[in-house]
């Protein structure tokens, strides 16, 4: 084999490489997108356990079917929903990179404290 060829090979294997790693995830990098409606109380979330794989896009809902405002934060990635009782919200966001588990709360004063929390696991 030439300099040439062997250069050549290395360089088709490097692309290869490169749109394997591109190809898998499209823009999300976790894999198809995760569609989650969460439903909002007096003061729990259903569910409160939502599971991901890293940097998976997530569409969440969040349905108020309480009698008071609640929120659903997710501080780890900069996620807050208002939502009034009675209405829905919607927003689509990324899931951290890295493994773990990271909380999730209603920051209305006292819900957290009333058990309004749950928490985005990712592995
Ligand atoms: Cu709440």
């Amino acid at each position: 084999m030439s300099r040439r060829t062997i250069v050549l090979f290395a360089a088709i294997a490097l692309m290869a490489v490169a749109l394997a790693a591109c190809g898998g995830g499209a823009s999300s990098g976790g894999g198809a997108a995760l569609n989650v409606s969460v439903t909002a109380t007096e003061f729990k979330f259903d569910p409160a356990t939502i599971n991901v794989t890293p940097g998976q896009t997530i569409n969440l809902t969040v349905k108020n079917t309480g009698s008071v405002q609640h929120t659903w934060v997710l501080k780890a990635v900069n996620v807050s929903l208002t939502v009034e009782p009675g209405k829905s919200a919607t927003r689509t966001f990324t899931a951290p990179s890295s493994p773990g588990t990271y909380p999730i709360e209603c920051d209305v004063a006292g819900h957290k404290e009333a058990g309004m929390v749950g928490q985005l696991v990712v592995k």
